[in-house]
């Protein structure tokens, strides 16, 4: 595959994306096995939107992950799975032994029929077993869905109503850390409501007490005894749907993100084989979960696409202590390790003593996705695992982009603590004002855009094309409006501030405020509430939520735990608020408009300036508001 090897080569290869990138992006394109080659590169607006990206070509995206490789490199590593607990014999799987896996479960799809189009729901917890049914959809064209297992039963069930899938693949439970996570009793209970749902097929893997309720529930490995190795692909067109991957945003539920198998194949190869510049033989380790598309990009396809051997994690960085990851790096010898703010955070916060005992001479290259990376956290990681010798590609994407969209090639784009840098080729980043204007030239702030179509652009939210244009393509004439706010400094480097919109960022998960303001409010005596970001020091944003009451006389405390227990039982443990503040009234407008800038100072506890009140209803409340902060 095309592959930029020094810094000239970067910016010849983007000066030809820009002038032609139907080209450019042909020339890559060309690299894989299509059973009948596109016959136009692109065709787009933005308008729609409408971007369709090798039309009419036809292909199978497994067969480019998995049989491509089979003749010279069949023997080779795909995957080593590292299981929760250290003492946990691993998993070794070569490219064959995953290619037959694929299949046989792809087969198990098929009788429990599931054809071309039919949306698949995947709730596992880290195990080779979720990759594999990830890929066995895309052997039959059928569409996964996979669900982060941390979600609760509530949000489990609407995503499987909103696609309307028609199996379930899940385990009996799920291990992280010193918890024993009952997987399959969740699943149940969200498919309470979930008529449509014909099958669930378990993967046993605590061997804890399930319910199998006969003639819907199966064994995945009583169905894979007697499933056939061999499964030929479904033809693909470039534009059918791959995957559907939830994700929230500023308003109401979460959107389904759909992408397609043409464009976001040749995309996340691309990316990952620039911007991590693997080299065969190394051991790649991105220690996302599948259920984020970080998983779905730099887990499964980028790097299978790329032939490439990666390290699966079962368990959590702290446990059995803040060393489980370098002991993990030592264990295996990673090569390439890609994780979050939040967890260099946590480690850091940890203490050194964690990080002592072991080498981390194997590291080649540290990666961090997911949320900006403060200056402190990114020396750290640079200085004490890097040893000072790994370059760091701070990498700028969305579930939306399907891949990364700003960042470091490794070893050729010279860094800045905190910076993206630079956009990869093909991608077109523009910062716009408020009014959708262009600001040119360095040393600037402003919205970030992309200007242009790259291959694995969100072709649509599922079942719904219009909230598709109104949260992506709406904002700004002809663009496509990340949520983030950019600063492009004095040498061109872009720097990822963070949401402009009512996105907060817990831990490297977007969580959207509307979605906890609506599990708040279920609770019986909460009548209205905000919930607004404050800085965290860890998560590197926390949740704080202003609630009105209509029960003076209950306890404060315990009208918090019921809240946390209502969001766990909505959302799930994830979307808990840090801070809960009780509170007469809320800062409003006289039109009833939430001035949320006011809540997110207060939050912040920058109390001194807040701006301009005098449009509020009752300035009184912003008053009661502050001399209550927590
Ligand atoms: C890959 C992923 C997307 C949001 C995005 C940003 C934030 C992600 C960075 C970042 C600063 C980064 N997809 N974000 N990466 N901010 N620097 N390197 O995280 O859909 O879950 O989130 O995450 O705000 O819009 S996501």
């Amino acid at each position: 595959m095309t592959r930029i090897t020094s810094l000239a080569q970067y910016h010849s290869e983007y000066k030809k994306s820009v002038e032609n990138p139907e080209l450019f992006w042909s020339d890559i394109a060309q690299e894989f096995v299509w059973k009948k080659k596109w016959d136009k590169v692109l065709e787009w607006n933005f308008k729609g939107p409408d971007v369709k990206w090798f039309l009419n070509g036809k292909f199978n995206i497994t067969e480019n992950c998995l049989d491509a490789h089979l003749p010279k490199h069949a023997d080779r590593i795909a995957y080593i799975w590292e299981g929760n607990d250290p003492k946990e014999a691993n998993i070794r799987l070569t490219y064959k032994e995953l290619y037959e896996e694929v299949c046989c479960f792809a087969n198990v799809l098929k009788k429990y029929g599931v054809v071309k189009g039919d949306r698949v729901c995947i709730y596992m917890p880290m195990v080779p077993q979720a990759v594999i049914a990830m890929l066995a959809c895309a052997r039959i064209g059928a569409v996964h869905s996979v669900v982060f297992a941390g979600f609760s039963a509530a949000s489990l069930s609407g995503r499987i109503q909103d696609s309307d899938c028609k199996i379930v693949v899940t385990s009996d439970g799920a291990y992280r850390g010193m918890k024993d996570i009952p997987i399959k009793a969740v699943v149940d209970e969200a498919l309470e409501v979930c008529p449509g749902v014909s099958s669930v097929i378990v993967f046993e893997r605590t061997k804890s007490k399930v319910t199998m309720i006969p003639g819907r529930d199966t064994w995945w490995h009583e169905e894979m005894k007697t499933a056939d190795k061999h499964c030929p692909p479904e033809v693909m067109d470039s534009e059918d749907p791959l995957f559907i991957l939830y994700t929230s945003g500023s308003t109401g539920k979460p959107k389904g993100v759909v992408h397609s198998c043409g464009g976001y194949m040749v995309f996340t190869r691309y990316s990952f084989e620039n911007v991590f510049q693997y080299e065969p033989k190394d051991l790649f380790w991105c220690t996302a979960d599948v259920g984020w598309v970080t998983g779905h990009s730099y887990i499964v396809y980028g790097p299978l696409l790329a032939g490439a051997s990666s390290l699966i994690f079962e368990g959590v960085p702290t446990w059995p202590d803040a060393g489980r990851f370098w002991q993990i790096v030592d264990k295996h010898k990673v090569n390439i390790l890609y994780t979050a703010p939040t967890a260099i955070r946590a480690l850091q916060a940890s203490g050194l003593e964690y990080v002592k005992p072991y080498k981390l001479d194997s590291l080649r290259i540290l990666g961090s996705v997911g949320e900006p990376i403060n200056e402190e956290a990114w020396s750290w990681y640079n200085v004490n695992i890097g040893k000072g010798r790994c370059p760091i590609v701070d990498t700028w994407w969305q579930t939306e982009t399907g891949g990364i969209m700003i960042s470091p090639l490794a070893g050729i784009t010279p860094t800045k603590p905190g910076f993206a840098t630079f956009p990869l080729p093909g991608i077109q980043p523009m910062l716009v004002d408020e009014k959708g204007k262009e600001i040119l030239g360095n040393g600037v702030s402003g919205n970030l855009c992309i200007r242009f179509p790259w291959p694995s652009i969100i072709r649509t939210t599922y079942g719904d094309h219009e909230r598709c244009r109104l949260a992506y393509f709406a904002t700004y004439d002809n663009l496509y409006f990340t949520g983030d706010g950019c600063r492009r400094d004095e040498d061109g480097y872009y720097r990822i501030t963070g949401r402009v919109d009512d996105v907060i960022n817990v831990s490297g998960h977007r969580i959207g405020t509307a979605e906890v303001e609506n599990a708040i409010n279920m609770h019986a005596d909460v009548v209205e509430s905000a919930v607004v970001g404050y800085p965290h020091d860890i998560k590197g944003q926390g949740i704080y939520a202003y609630v009105i009451s209509t029960n003076d006389k209950k306890d404060h405390e315990l009208l918090r735990k019921e809240i946390l227990a209502e969001v766990m039982k909505i959302i799930g443990p994830i979307a808990k608020p840090d801070k809960i503040q009780v509170v007469k009234g809320l800062p409003k407008t006289r039109s009833g408009k939430i001035m949320r800038r006011i809540l997110r100072k207060v939050a912040e506890g920058d109390v001194s300036n807040l701006g301009d009140t005098s449009t509020l209803l009752d300035p009184l409340v912003v008053e009661e508001i502050k001399s209550g902060r927590l």
